[in-house]
C-alpha cells in the first residue's frame, strides 16, 4: 500500500432510479447516509459522504438521483451525467435488470470520459436466477453481484474498488535516459521570483535523482550558462532550466545538446504531456473577450512579477494581439464547474506540491469538459518559440 497521500477519491454511484443507489452507499459506508424509498426518484440531489474506506484512504462517496428514460430525455439526461462523472475518481453503475439504453449510454460516457468503472448488480437476494451478471460482463471488466438490502458482497465490492482506484504512482522527474557517467546542466536563475535563501521543490527533486543515478549534476544560474558549457569537458547530455529563462538561454545551448525545462518534466512526471501540450493548439483561435483560468496548486503569496498572474498573461496577451479575460484560482482541490463556466484556456502551474493524482484530476476535470489545458512551462515555451525543441526528447 502507498503512502497517505493527501488524496481523498471520488467515487460516483449512478444508476437507474430505484436501482438501488442509495441502499448500496449506505451498505458501503455502513450507516443511514441517503434516504432510501421504493418511490423512483427519491434521491434528487446528489448527497456526498466522506468516510475512510480502508485500505484506500479518504473517499468521498456521491449517491446521484437516478437518470432514466422516464425522468429525462436524450441530450439533457448525458449532460445530467456528465455534471456528475467529471470529478470522479471512479464510477459505480448500479443496475438491477437487464442492460437497456441507458445502462449502455452511462458505460459509453464512462469510457468517453475514461473513468475506470465498476458494474454492481444489485438485488442479487432477489434475482440470483436471473444471471444478470452474465449480461454485464460484455460491458465491463469490473462486475460484482451484490445486495445492499442482505450485505451480500459488501466486502468485495469496496474490494474491487480498491483495486479499480488509482493509485499514486509517482514517476521520476528526470528523465529515463539520465544514467551513470552522464553529465546533466541545471539552469537555475535567482531573480526576484526566487525565494529567499532556498531553491524550489522541482529542482531539489531533480538534483536528489540525478545523484541516485551516479550521474553529476551542474548548476548554473542562466547570465552564467555560456561560461560554465566552456567549462565543462564533455557536453552536458541535458539542460534543464527554469521555464523563464528559456528564452533567454535557447540560443546558447548548441543544437546537439539536449534542453528541456523543468515545467515540461513536471508535465510529464505529475500529469499528462501530451493533453498539456495539445491545450496549446487552441490559442491561435482566441478571440476578443475570450477567458482564460489561471489555476495554481498552492496559495502562495502573489509576486509582484508573478509568473501566473503577471507575466503568462502579457505574454499570451502579446502574442494573439486579443483582448482576454483573466481568472485566478488557487489551492482548491479542483476546479468547480462554476470556475469552469465559458473558460476557453486552462492554465495551471506546474503542481509542485501536488500528487499525480491530484494533478490528473485536475487536468481530467477540465478537459473532461471539453476545456483544454497547459501547464506555465509549456506554454511559456510555446509562447517564445522554443515548445519543439524542449519536447523532442519524449
Ligand atoms: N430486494 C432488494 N431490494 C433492494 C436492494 N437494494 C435496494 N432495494 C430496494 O429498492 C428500492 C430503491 O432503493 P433506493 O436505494 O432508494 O434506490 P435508488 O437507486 O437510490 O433510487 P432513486 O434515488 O429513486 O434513484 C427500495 O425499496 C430498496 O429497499 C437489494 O439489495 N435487494
Ligand atoms: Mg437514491
Amino acid at each position: 500500500m502507498s503512502t497517505y497521500s493527501g488524496y481523498r477519491y471520488y467515487i460516483v454511484i449512478a444508476g437507474k432510479r430505484n436501482s438501488g443507489k442509495s441502499s448500496l452507499v449506505n451498505a458501503v459506508v455502513n450507516q443511514n447516509v441517503s434516504i432510501v424509498s421504493d418511490y423512483a426518484g427519491t434521491t434528487t440531489d446528489p448527497v456526498y459522504k466522506t468516510m475512510e474506506l480502508y485500505p484506500l484512504g479518504p473517499v468521498t462517496i456521491v449517491d446521484t438521483p437516478g437518470i432514466d428514460d422516464i425522468g429525462d430525455i436524450g441530450e439533457l439526461r448525458t449532460e445530467k451525467a456528465k455534471k456528475a462523472f467529471y470529478k470522479a475518481d471512479i464510477g459505480i453503475l448500479t443496475v438491477d435488470t437487464v442492460p437497456g439504453e441507458y445502462e449502455n449510454e452511462i458505460i459509453s460516457i464512462f469510457k468517453k470520459m475514461r473513468i475506470p468503472y465498476i458494474i454492481a448488480v444489485n438485488k442479487y437476494d432477489e434475482n440470483k436466477k436471473l444471471n444478470l451478471e452474465e449480461h454485464y460482463r460484455k460491458l465491463g471488466q469490473n462486475v460484482i453481484n451484490v445486495s445492499a438490502k442482505e450485505r451480500i458482497n459488501i466486502d468485495n465490492l469496496k474490494d474491487m474498488i480498491y483495486n479499480v482506484c488509482p493509485k499514486e504512482d509517482e514517476k521520476n522527474l528526470i528523465p529515463d535516459f539520465i544514467e551513470k557517467g552522464d553529465t546533466v546542466l541545471l539552469v537555475i536563475p535567482v531573480d526576484k521570483s526566487a525565494p529567499k535563501g532556498k531553491i524550489i521543490m522541482p529542482q531539489i527533486v531533480a538534483i536528489r535523482e540525478i545523484l541516485d543515478r551516479n550521474a553529476n549534476a551542474v548548476i548554473c544560474q542562466d547570465t552564467e550558462i555560456t561560461e560554465t558549457l566552456d567549462k565543462l569537458k564533455e557536453k552536458p547530455k541535458i539542460v534543464i532550466t527554469d521555464s523563464q529563462a528559456i528564452m533567454k538561454i535557447e540560443n546558447k545551448i548548441p543544437a546537439d545538446i539536449m534542453l528541456t525545462t523543468f515545467s515540461i518534466l513536471e508535465a510529464k512526471s505529475k500529469g499528462d504531456l501530451k493533453e498539456l501540450t495539445d491545450g496549446v493548439k487552441v490559442i491561435d483561435n482566441l478571440k476578443d473577450g475570450d477567458k482564460i483560468l489561471v489555476m495554481e496548486g498552492c496559495n502562495h503569496r502573489p509576486l509582484t512579477e508573478d509568473i501566473g498572474r503577471v507575466k503568462i498573461p502579457k505574454w499570451l496577451i502579446n502574442k494573439t494581439g486579443k483582448d482576454l479575460r483573466f481568472s485566478f484560482i488557487a489551492g482548491k482541490e479542483f476546479p468547480d464547474e462554476e470556475d469552469l463556466k465559458d473558460i476557453k484556456l486552462v492554465i495551471h502551474c506546474g503542481g509542485c506540491t501536488l500528487t499525480r493524482n491530484m494533478m490528473l484530476r485536475r487536468i481530467h476535470s477540465v478537459t473532461r469538459n471539453g476545456i483544454p489545458i497547459v501547464n506555465y512551462g509549456v506554454i511559456i515555451s510555446y509562447l517564445h518559440g522554443v515548445l519543439d525543441r524542449v519536447i523532442s526528447m519524449f
